[in-house]
């Protein structure tokens, strides 16, 4: 398991938040997530093996979302 923080560009209101939520949580190997509009974060624990964070970037990314990892 790995938890990793993503900055997250694009997000507007809570609507956003939830979309970048659903889409995380949908990815096969997250067991969970938190998104903070405020901080414009993302925090997601995952198994790197089945869901990479460069996986969930690019879910985020193809959501009309920018994500950063800022965390290894
Ligand atoms: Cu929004």
């Amino acid at each position: 398991m790995q938890t990793t923080t993503l900055n997250i560009i694009g997000m507007h209101c809570n609507g956003c938040a939830q979309i970048v939520k659903t889409v995380i949580e949908q990815q096969p190997g997250v067991r969970g997530c938190s998104v903070s509009l405020d901080a414009h974060e993302a925090r997601v624990a995952h198994d790197a093996a089945e869901s990479p964070s460069d996986a969930i970037v690019e879910a985020i990314r193809k959501a009309g979302y920018t994500a950063i990892s800022s965390t290894s």
